[in-house]
């Protein structure tokens, strides 16, 4: 039977009975019997046919002009959801959802059912997933590489205002997207022993082996100039089942191998702040890296013969530490399969790796206990010592180094239990080694690396993050992307600085209504929005303040929700006073582990139950939590946000790419000087940006000299009221002392130095009050920080990368 033979009679197109093609004899479900999510499985397969061309004739291409590949290791990929973003870089967009509407069926609601696949923890992970498209955008012939995790992200519920981490399913439907790769299978080894023969030839001997196996997801660029692969890894056991164990009644141990091998592709580490130091840890990046490193070493061998060129062919990207034990990894494989000797080995790899540090918070910095490392990896555990042999025999020629100096640039921690410090084998492993923002860059050299850096000083180098556009503008965006073509044509769909033509219309009075009535819409949207999912209220006239982000002590969600607190007060107690109506918007994780954390969020919805219910501010201030903050939910958020909280303690947001997104989508930033809020400063100008609070080095000399928050706290009567409240459980009169000692860690360490900048954050808020009166000058603002924010493209970012580092073109 043919689908044409099913037809109901209507007249259908080419693409809509190929919809139907797919969805009877893939899905194997007729029109009547399919549900939505059959629906979204057989568009998204008859999309996936047409990207397969694209697909081998990319790479193909790359083949036959003997391109260099880029290689990006990340134990994170953010993808989130993949069908518009793929239909709106095809160009297909309008022609599938007439297609579909042929069918009945609505794409829009096909696009918001598909899972999100959340295979990261914030921005590290996001980063590389815009990094995989711009790659493709730039046509640059390139491959991720990662795991794919059965559970990525926890889902998070609030269940009485507390964070409950539930599993996500995002594979519960399956995954159309993605190939399975039988044929792309590497065996990867732990523990077992390690002999040398009499010429010097080294063989380990596993005592466990697992089998990676590769599957992958087409990535396509804008215009689908190029289809680039992200592959990542699943593990199987090389036998499955064992009919010995069945046979003798031991049902278990028939299949505890494949447990075993399941068990390492499970899970996400759902932490970003605190370095995991579980053995399962360690074992998830010694299998996607040996995995991902024997493949880049099989492709390049088969392509051009000589590993010797593997650095004129491949450049291999380390996204932060989590994959640096691919250093010596490279080292076994050139040592111990391709009989290079050790001098000549290490070459290669400095010349192949490129390292990216994402934090110099020390506790994320990861280091492994040496007798773990040991037993899991005896081999690499060889070539590490003698690699740091190498590496402090050159650091002892360095006139003047003293022992400090040489301690802190072992790649042996000696200070306590002995570990190994994965910073420094990925610093010492690669060419490149790069920061995130300017300033991240400049601190990476006088604090984690200042003794690497004064060895090697040529080697740290800046790479300022970035977006892409497509996602966050295109396609979030859709009313605003509108009205700037009208206004200045396509050309910044192709190259996102060309945004700076719309730099004039912010004195054109039309424009800016047109500008403000965009915002109006998304801000209405996100009301209704808010409405279903959790029956909030929301005016959309009020000021929309936003902060979407991991929950952190150092992100200082605290600092804004007591700067709430206060405000709540204050206009308590004048409300005669011309008010700006407000609505505090906070989303974001937290840490499973993190207690503080929690508590944050438990602490959000506390002050917001309160305000919310009090009828004597007159709905001038509205607080929510939103739970559960992935990229879906940040698409939404996003375009809605008037301000942008960015208010990190100086010195220790790396970059922070959230930033980027909301002044791209013309809200106003409130920030620190930290990470990329000094570059955004620069480029929007400082008249459109409002920067409070102390600098890095005033944070860094106030940490060091002495900094007293109770005096500080004492002097300021707006703060003292607002700690005191929430200390004395005005905010939960259910149990009083819940906030007791979160607030004495304010009074008596205060780390993250929240009463230092809450004077000034306070005032910056009211100053962003009366800009906001301002209506004309806000859009003033608002657009120019549109019109010269394409800078943080990713495909900028790409571009210095390619250039500064890979050396492709
Ligand atoms: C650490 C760990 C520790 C073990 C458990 C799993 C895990 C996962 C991630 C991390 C490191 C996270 C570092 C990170 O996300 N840094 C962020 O990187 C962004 C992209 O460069 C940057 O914009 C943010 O400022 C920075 O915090």
């Amino acid at each position: 039977m043919k689908v044409s033979d099913i037809d109901s009679g209507r007249q259908r197109g080419a693409l809509a009975l190929n919809i139907l093609d797919t969805l009877v004899h893939r899905i194997g479900k007729d029109e009547q019997a399919a549900l939505p999510h059959d629906w979204l499985a057989a568009t998204i397969l008859t999309v996936r046919n047409e990207i397969i061309e694209r697909w081998m004739v990319s790479s193909k291409a790359a083949h036959a002009a003997g391109a260099k590949r880029v290689y990006y290791l990340s134990l994170e990929f953010l993808i989130g959801r993949l069908l518009r973003d793929t239909l709106a870089n095809l160009q297909a967009s309008a022609e599938v959802k007439a297609a579909l509407a042929e069918l009945d069926v609505d794409l829009t609601a096909l696009e918001e059912i598909e899972p999100d696949a959340a295979l990261g923890n914030g921005g590290l992970g996001r980063l590389a997933a815009c990094f995989m498209e711009s790659l493709a955008t730039l046509d640059l012939p390139a491959y991720g590489y990662g795991i794919r995790y059965v559970n990525g992200m926890f889902r998070q519920r609030i269940d009485d205002g507390w964070q409950v981490e539930l599993p996500e399913t995002w594979l519960q439907y399956g995954n159309p997207w993605e190939f399975r790769r039988r044929e792309s299978a590497y065996v990867i080894g732990f523990g077992g022993e390690v002999h040398g023969d009499e010429n010097g030839a080294v063989t380990w001997k596993p005592a466990e082996i697992v089998e990676a196996m590769a599957v992958d997801t087409p990535v396509v660029g804008w215009r689908a100039r190029r289809v680039n692969t992200l592959r990542l890894w699943t593990a199987r056991s090389l036998d499955p089942f064992r009919l010995d164990a069945f046979n003798r009644g031991d049902f278990q141990g028939a299949m505890a191998d494949q447990l075993r091998a399941e068990t390492l592709v499970r899970v996400l580490y759902p932490n970003d702040s605190t370095a995991a130091g579980q053995e399962l840890r360690l074992r998830q990046e010694y299998f996607f890296s040996s995995a991902s490193i024997q493949d880049i070493v099989r492709r390049h061998v088969q392509y051009f013969g000589d590993i010797r060129t593997l650095p004129d062919r491949a450049a291999i990207q380390l996204n932060d530490t989590h994959p640096a034990v691919s250093v010596a990894e490279l080292m076994r494989l050139l040592i111990d399969q391709y009989g290079l000797d050790f001098d000549e080995a290490w070459e290669l790899t400095q010349k192949t790796f490129g390292y990216t540090n994402h934090t110099l918070l020390p506790e994320a910095l990861e280091s492994w206990p040496l007798p773990l490392f040991e037993r899991l990896l005896p081999r690499h555990m060889q070539l590490v010592y003698a690699i740091n042999a190498k590496l402090l025999r050159a650091a002892r020629k360095v006139e003047g180094i003293d022992d400090r100096s040489i301690a802190a640039i072992s790649l042996i921690d000696e200070g306590g239990e002995r570990r190994v410090r994965m910073a420094n084998l990925a610093f010492a492993g690669a060419h490149s080694v790069n920061g995130v923002a300017a300033l991240h860059t400049g601190l990476m050299k006088t604090t984690v690396f200042a003794d690497l850096h004064r060895l090697y000083p040529e080697r740290i180098n800046n790479k300022t993050n970035g977006i892409t556009p497509r996602r966050w503008l295109q396609e979030c965006n859709p009313g605003l992307t509108a009205l700037i073509t009208e206004a200045i044509g396509d050309r910044f769909m192709d190259d996102a600085e060309a945004l700076t033509a719309l730099a004039p219309f912010a004195g054109d009075a039309a424009f800016r209504e047109r500008f403000a009535a965009v915002k109006h819409a998304n801000k209405v949207a996100l009301s209704n929005y808010l409405r279903g999912e959790m029956g909030l209220r929301l005016d959309p006239a009020a000021l929309f303040d936003v902060q979407i982000k991991r929950i952190h002590e150092y992100k200082r969600q605290l600092l804004n929700i007591i700067e709430t607190v206060a405000l709540y007060d204050q206009i308590r107690s004048h409300p005669e006073r011309d008010w700006t109506p407000r609505v505090k918007l906070f989303a974001g994780k937290a840490a499973s582990s993190y207690h503080q954390a929690k508590l944050i969020i438990k602490l959000a919805g506390d002050v917001a139950r309160r305000v919310n219910a009090d009828p004597s501010i007159g709905g001038l201030l509205k607080v929510a939590f939103v739970p559960n903050y992935n990229v879906s939910l940040a698409e939404r958020m996003v375009p809605a946000a008037d301000l942008s909280e960015q208010i990190s303690t100086a010195g220790m947001e790396a970059s922070g790419t959230g930033n980027m997104k909301f002044a791209l989508n013309g809200a106003l930033t409130i920030g620190t000087l930290d990470g990329a809020n000094v570059e955004i400063r620069d480029h929007v100008g400082a008249d459109n940006i409002v920067i409070f609070g102390l600098t890095a080095d005033e944070v860094a000399a106030q940490r060091a000299g002495g900094y007293d928050p109770r005096a500080v706290i004492e002097n300021s009567a707006e703060l003292a009221q607002a700690v005191n409240a929430i200390a004395s459980g005005v905010f939960s009169p259910d149990d009083p002392n819940r906030y007791r000692d979160l607030m004495n860690g304010l009074y008596d360490h205060d780390w993250f130095m929240v009463a230092a900048d809450f004077d000034a954050y306070s005032a910056a808020q009211r100053a962003v009050d009366a800009r906001w009166n301002d209506r004309d000058g806000w859009q003033r603002s608002a657009i120019l920080n549109v019109a010269n924010m394409g800078w943080f493209s990713s495909d900028r970012t790409i571009g210095d990368y390619a250039r500064e580092i890979w050396g492709v073109k």
